[in-house]
């Protein structure tokens, strides 16, 4: 016996409620998803045009590091002072602000026809968002701007 379109889409309905119950009631200990709002300013003096840098930019927490920009050595370097070029990025996280302990930078910088300079390389203690966060480097500094963390 044909049950018909309407039957089926009712039985999956009732078991996607059922599947949503299931879910709810394990959520006590689910993660919360955050979205981080930032983006990031490449200084380098001494560089003519704008900079190639790469590296990782994080926030770190107690256990770990989670990666908001990530750009490979190996990679075709985009020449770019800002990330993203306009705005700002977001990622979504799955822990709340509270957890944020420190923003860390480690970028460097691709020169052709020297060796590669150090913009930034080191952490500073989150003090909250609408922060902009200098982090320095040997030879330039990168700027971690946190809008909005929630
Ligand atoms: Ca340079
Ligand atoms: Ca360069």
């Amino acid at each position: 016996m044909d049950v018909g379109w309407s039957g089926k889409a009712a039985a999956v309905a009732a078991a996607g409620l059922l599947l949503t119950g299931v879910v709810s009631a394990g959520s006590a200990g689910a993660v919360p998803q955050t979205r981080v709002m930032f983006s990031l300013e490449f200084a380098n003096a001494g560089e003519s045009g704008d900079p190639e840098p790469y590296g990782a930019v994080v926030l770190r927490l107690s256990d770990r590091d989670r990666l908001l920009w990530r750009q490979g050595p190996a990679e075709d370097i985009p020449s770019q002072w800002r990330y993203p070029a306009t705005g700002f990025a977001v990622e979504e996280v799955e822990f709340p602000e509270d957890a944020v302990n420190e923003v860390c930078a480690y970028v460097r910088e691709r020169d052709e026809d020297s060796d590669d300079d150090q913009l930034a390389a080191g952490c500073l203690p989150y003090r909250g968002h609408y922060e902009p966060y200098v982090i320095e480097g040997q030879d330039g500094q990168v700027t971690v701007n946190i809008y909005g963390i929630g």
